[in-house]
């Protein structure tokens, strides 16, 4: 119930409970078993606690309330009043949406970090002036190549099958020659299923969220970047709540960056195992793939600072002082 009303009902002389409630909902586009998800699921718990009930904010996982690259405008819009978006999927409508896209600019939690506060004061302000806010972001695992034959190099990619999840991906896919086709993750399992990819870049997350285990065999250990996702309020609604209810937020969404950190780093590990366990080989990358891999890295950062300008370096060069 919003506070006008609650003062209108209480000069009719009606009671109005100490308690009014403010109902939230919170789309994201991965499934609830998803690390990011139960991060995100243990937050709505947590300002439902802290708020004594007055924020309930609910979680519509796996892309059931909108599809993943709706989500930033359901937010902006107010369809809905939070949402969780990966920010590289945004690459197009603004190119520091995807710097954290770029193959071995950040390859390590620690790098990718620091590129996180690199981006952050840009991001909030592009945020701001969408009328959203920038809660809190977390990377997924680094992202390998899952394949369905051995490769021992970049040319053993020619011609696959290759899934894309954003510009980049799709980029990456274009530039070892194979044939990538966007599908997000909700249609993922369905695509592998038909045949439709046979190849795709991601996280062990991922691969073990779609059980990309009974399709395809190997993963090559690339650790080529760590994209974020980023949970995002729609600033009418923010404003909107009262004192007490924000700062509930704005801290409990600090915990859940911080926790959705550590998740992400302790669970790289158990991920690998769980597909090694599901009868996927976990490889390491032969020199030449990495040194392929590589070189895609450093065209796509060149074609990125062609793109991205002055903002883009500077994020870049912020980054690199770090
Ligand atoms: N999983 C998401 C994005 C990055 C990741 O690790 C996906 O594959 O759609």
């Amino acid at each position: 119930m919003n506070r006008k009303l609650c003062v209108a009902l209480a000069g009719a002389g009606l009671a109005v409970a100490a308690h009014a409630q403010t109902k939230w909902d919170l789309p994201t586009a991965y499934p609830a078993n998803n690390f990011h998800t139960e991060n995100i699921a243990q937050f709505a718990a947590d300002v439902d606690k802290a708020s004594g009930g007055k924020l309930k904010i609910t979680v519509h996982a796996n892309a059931a309330l909108f599809k993943a690259p709706e989500i930033k405008r359901a937010v902006q819009g107010g369809q809905a009043q939070m949402g969780e978006i990966l920010l590289v999927n945004y690459q197009n409508e603004w190119p520091l949406f995807g710097l954290d896209g770029l193959p071995f600019l950040a390859d390590s939690y620690d790098s990718a970090w620091k590129l996180y506060l690199a981006q952050k004061p840009a991001l909030e302000k592009k945020l701001g002036e969408q009328g959203m806010m920038l809660l809190y972001s977390v990377a997924w695992p680094p992202q390998g190549i899952f394949v369905k034959k051995e490769i021992a190099s970049a040319a053993d990619l020619k011609g696959v099958k290759w899934r894309a999840y954003s510009p980049a991906t799709a980029r990456i896919g274009e530039l070892v020659g194979a044939q990538p086709v966007t599908v997000q993750q909700a249609e993922l399992s369905q695509a592998m299923a038909t045949g439709v990819i046979e190849s795709y870049m991601s996280s062990g997350s991922t691969g073990y969220d779609t059980k990309t285990y009974e399709y395809i065999k190997n993963f090559y250990d690339t650790q080529a970047w760590l994209p974020k996702n980023a949970v995002l309020v729609n600033k009418k609604a923010f404003d909107a709540l009262d004192k007490p209810t924000q700062d509930v937020l704005l801290k409990v969404g600090a915990e859940a960056e911080k926790r959705g950190w550590d998740i992400s780093r302790k669970k790289n590990l158990e991920y690998l195992d769980l597909l090694k366990k599901n009868g996927m080989t976990v490889h390491p990358p032969s020199t030449q793939l990495k040194a392929d891999m590589k070189k895609v890295g450093e065209t796509m950062q060149k074609e990125y600072l062609e793109k991205a300008g002055t903002d883009g370096q500077a994020v870049i060069d912020a980054y690199r002082k770090m």
